[in-house]
């Protein structure tokens, strides 16, 4: 009998959306369907969610060995940009990383965030581009406290997915929950990261990811272990007509191969003709 077990269900996401309604931590069991009536009100007002443990296992696994090898294959290129003075010492992010391993592309429409972001951008969601991003151990941080994009572009979003452990002080992301809102007004810009006011901080295990609204304001916290933090973030935005060219992925086009994925990398056009 059917209705039992889907009652079960429903039952058991209840009991788990109420006793974290004053958290956004999500955890892997209640993720995989989409926001509840308490996650998305907790999203509206906070401007962001928590997937603890959203990647574990042999999927973390699979991403934690891509991200090195990728690193490995590329850093050579990134120290000689560096010493031409054509690339950033601050910060490293893979060239290509949707043709460098088939993970990078499994992790934009990845069961614990997806239908989150599906939801978020009322089913009409794009990939504007992944960051697979290390930043090296130093005393300054390689961005300041800022908000993404103005009120005026279309619902912008980010998940930031942690591929090794990232401790508060190991250049951990942070955000100031209520800061999307149009009423927020121009982002203060403290000369210390840490006299941000309301500001919070994510310190994360690998495999943890923080979904934010990229009209809120955020930077990464100095990161002042002997350690890189090794994070992925990955762009997305509510489709418009004409922001991403439809050949943006056309070198990837084998591997997007059901209609949901052509139309998140913008193969096919969002509504049919
Ligand atoms: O590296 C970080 O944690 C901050 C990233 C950031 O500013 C962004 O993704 O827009
Ligand atoms: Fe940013």
């Amino acid at each position: 009998m059917l209705w039992p077990v889907s009652f079960c269900l429903c039952e058991l996401r209840l009991a788990l959306a109420v006793c974290c309604s004053n958290s956004s931590r999500l955890n892997k069991e209640s993720d995989v369907t989409g926001p509840t009536s308490e996650e998305r009100a907790f999203w509206e007002e906070h401007g962001y969610l928590e997937f603890e443990q959203a990647l574990a296992g042999d999927q973390l696994q699979r991403l934690q060995r891509a991200f090195k090898q990728a690193v490995t294959d590329c850093k050579p290129d990134w120290l000689e940009g560096i010493a031409r003075g054509t690339a950033p010492a601050a910060h490293f992010d893979i060239p290509n990383p949707f043709q460098r391993d088939d993970v990078f592309i499994d992790i934009v429409d990845y069961p614990a965030w997806y239908p989150y972001l599906m939801d978020f951008a009322d089913g009409e969601l794009t990939i504007l581009a992944p960051q697979v991003r290390t930043l090296p151990a130093q005393p300054i941080s390689y961005v300041g406290w800022h908000g993404d994009v103005p009120q005026t572009n279309p619902l912008h979003m980010k998940v930031q997915i942690y591929v090794e452990d990232v401790p508060a002080d190991g250049g951990a992301f942070a955000y100031v929950p209520g800061s999307h809102k149009p009423d927020a007004g121009p982002c203060p810009r403290p000369r210390l990261l840490d006299a941000m006011p309301g500001r919070k901080v994510f310190p994360g295990k690998a495999g943890d990811a923080i979904l934010f609204n990229s009209y809120g304001w955020h930077t990464s916290m100095i990161n002042t272990t002997s350690t890189a933090r090794k994070s992925i973030i990955l762009i997305y935005e509510k489709w418009s007509e004409g922001k991403v060219s439809p050949d943006r992925y056309a070198s990837i086009a084998d591997r997007l191969t059901t209609p949901a994925r052509r139309r998140l990398f913008c193969l096919d056009t969002m509504h049919a003709a």
